[in-house]
C-alpha cells in the first residue's frame, strides 16, 4: 500500500469530501509501515474495504415548524464498519453537516471504538437541521421525522446511535421514544438515554471526564502534576463543560471556553461560581457564552474568535468541532509554551497543526484516543441494558478510568519512538487499526 496511490484514488472518487479525505490520509500515513508488513492485507485489499463505508443511508426529512411552515432537511446515517461489533456512533444536528463530515466521523469512530477494548463497530449520522433557536416541540417533531425513516436500519445488535454536536439527552429521549413506537420493542438501541429508561450514570460526563483521565495518564509519563496548570478549553457544550468540571476538581485552572460566536478568557481562571453560571447558562437556558461577561465583567470576551491566540495556558483541550486549531493557532500555542494538547473534539487540529504538535514533541493526544471515554461509556450503557441492570456511578467511573488507562497504554505500546517521545497519533492509529484489520481478515471478503 502506498498512501499517495490510495489517496489519489479516493480523491478521484470522492472529490468533494475534504474532511473525509483528511481523516483517511492521517490514519493511512500512520499505518503504512505496519500494513506493509502483512502481505495478506494487500492481497485481500483490506485498505479499500476499510476506508470506504459499508453503506450510507441518505434521506430527506420534512417536518412542520411552529408557524405551520413545512421545512426540509437532509439527513444521513453512515455505517462504516462492523468487523468488531454492531455499528456504533453519535448523531450530529448542525447546519454544517454534510456527507463528508459524517464520513470522516464514522471513519474515525471505527478506530476509536476499537481502542475502547469493547465490541463496537463504527458509524455516524446526522442532519443539517440546526437546533439553535428551535422550540422544544420543533426539536421533537424533527427527531420523530428523522427516526421515522432511520428506525428500520438501527437496532440494539445492529446499529446503536447516541449524541454528538446538537444532540444531547433531550434529543436522544425523543428519538428513542419514536424508535420504540416504530420498532415495537424496548431495547438499548440508543445510548445517552435518560437515567429513568436505561441510561447509564456518568454517560453525560464521560467524554470530558475521560479526556481528563487520558491527560492525567500522559502527564504521569513526565511526572507532571496537573494542579495549578492553566487549561484553555474551546466549546461550551457537553464535552467542554464536563472537561472544565473535572479539571477544576483536579485543581487545574480553566482559563477559556467558547461557542461558535466567540470565546471568553478568564486570566485568573474561572471560579466555581462562574463555572456553575456557565453550566446552567448552556445546559438549562441554552444561552450564549458572551452572556457570561454581562454577569462577570472581569472576564474578557473575544467575538468571532477562537481562544488559542488570546490565552496564556499550559494545556489546550479543544472541545468544540473539527479543524478549530490551524497551523497559526498551533504555533501560537507552542510559542507560549503549551506542554500538552488533549483533544475532546473529533479532529479539531488541521494536518498542519498536528504536524506542529508532533514536531515539537509535546504531549499530543488525538481525539480518537482522548475523547473515547464517551463512546466507551456508551458501550458500558449497552452492557447494562443487555443485563437489564444498572451500575453505580462509582462502578462506571472506575471502568471509565481503567479504559482510558488501557487506551493510553495501547498508544504507548505502538507509538513509543524509543527516545522518550510517544507519538500518540501513530500509537492510536496503529492500535485501533490492527484489531479491526485482524477481525476483517478472519471474516473473509464481506
Ligand atoms: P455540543 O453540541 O454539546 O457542544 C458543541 C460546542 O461546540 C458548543 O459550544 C458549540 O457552540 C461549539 N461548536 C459547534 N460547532 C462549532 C463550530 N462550527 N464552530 C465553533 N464552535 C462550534 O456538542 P459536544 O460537546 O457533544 O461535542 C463537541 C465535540 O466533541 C464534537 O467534535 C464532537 O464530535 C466531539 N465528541 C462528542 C462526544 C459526546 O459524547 N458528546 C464524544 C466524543 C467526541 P454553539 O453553541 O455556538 O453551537
Ligand atoms: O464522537 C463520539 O465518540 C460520540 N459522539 C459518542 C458516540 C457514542 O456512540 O457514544
Amino acid at each position: 500500500m502506498k498512501v499517495k496511490e490510495v489517496m489519489d484514488d479516493l480523491s478521484r472518487r470522492f472529490p468533494n469530501e475534504p474532511e473525509y479525505l483528511q481523516a483517511v490520509e492521517e490514519v493511512l500515513s500512520s499505518i503504512e509501515d505496519v500494513y506493509n508488513e502483512y502481505p495478506a492485507f494487500e492481497k485481500y485489499n483490506l485498505i479499500e474495504r476499510l476506508c470506504i463505508p459499508d453503506r450510507i443511508f441518505t434521506f430527506r426529512v420534512s417536518w412542520v415548524d411552529d408557524s405551520g411552515r413545512v421545512r426540509t432537511n437532509m439527513a444521513y446515517r453512515v455505517q462504516h464498519n462492523n468487523a468488531i461489533g454492531p455499528y456504533k456512533g453519535g448523531i450530529r444536528f448542525h447546519s454544517s453537516v454534510n456527507l463528508s463530515i459524517l464520513k470522516f466521523l464514522a471513519f474515525e469512530q471505527t478506530f476509536k471504538n476499537s481502542l475502547t477494548t469493547l465490541a463496537m463497530g463504527g458509524a455516524k449520522g446526522g442532519s443539517d437541521f440546526s437546533p439553535r433557536g428551535k422550540s422544544d416541540m420543533e426539536i421533537m417533531r424533527f427527531c420523530q421525522a428523522y427516526i421515522a425513516e432511520l428506525w428500520r436500519h438501527i437496532g440494539a445488535e445492529t446499529d446503536v446511535p447516541a449524541g454528538d454536536i446538537g444532540v444531547g439527552g433531550r434529543e436522544v429521549g425523543y428519538m428513542f421514544g419514536y424508535y420504540k413506537k416504530m420498532a415495537r420493542e424496548f431495547t438499548g438501541t440508543f445510548t445517552g438515554k435518560g437515567l429513568d429508561f436505561g441510561g447509564s450514570l456518568v454517560r453525560p460526563e464521560a467524554t470530558g471526564y475521560g479526556n481528563c483521565y487520558f491527560l492525567l495518564n500522559m502527564l504521569a509519563t513526565k511526572g507532571i502534576d496537573i494542579k495549578g496548570k492553566r487549561v484553555a478549553i474551546s466549546g461550551s457544550g457537553n464535552v467542554a463543560t464536563y472537561t472544565a468540571k473535572k479539571l477544576m476538581q483536579l485543581g487545574a485552572v480553566v482559563v477559556s471556553m467558547s461557542d461558535s460566536d466567540g470565546s471568553i478568557y478568564a486570566p485568573d481562571g474561572l471560579t466555581q461560581e462562574q463555572f456553575d453560571f456557565i453550566f446552567d447558562l448552556k445546559n438549562i437556558y441554552r444561552g450564549r457564552i458572551r452572556e457570561v461577561v454581562d454577569e462577570y465583567p472581569q472576564i474578557q470576551y473575544f467575538p468571532g474568535s477562537r481562544p488559542w491566540k488570546h490565552v496564556k495556558c499550559d494545556i489546550a483541550m479543544p472541545s468544540a468541532t473539527q479543524n478549530e486549531i490551524d497551523g497559526d493557532d498551533a504555533r501560537a500555542l507552542l510559542a507560549q509554551g503549551v506542554i500538552a494538547v488533549s483533544e475532546g473534539a473529533n479532529m479539531p487540529s488541521t494536518p498542519e497543526a498536528v504536524k506542529e504538535f508532533v514536531d515539537a514533541k509535546i504531549l499530543y493526544a488525538p481525539g480518537k484516543a482522548a475523547n473515547a471515554g464517551g463512546v466507551a461509556t456508551s458501550g458500558l450503557e449497552m452492557a447494562q441494558n443487555s443485563q437489564k441492570l444498572s451500575w453505580t456511578a462509582e462502578e462506571v467511573d472506575e471502568r471509565l478510568r481503567r479504559i482510558m488507562a488501557d487506551i493510553h497504554a495501547q498508544c504507548v505500546k505502538f507509538g513509543d519512538e524509543g527516545n522518550g517521545y510517544v507519538n500518540y497519533v501513530k500509537g492510536a492509529n496503529v492500535a485501533g487499526f490492527m484489531k479491526v484489520a485482524r477481525a476483517m481478515m478472519s471474516q473473509g471478503i464481506v
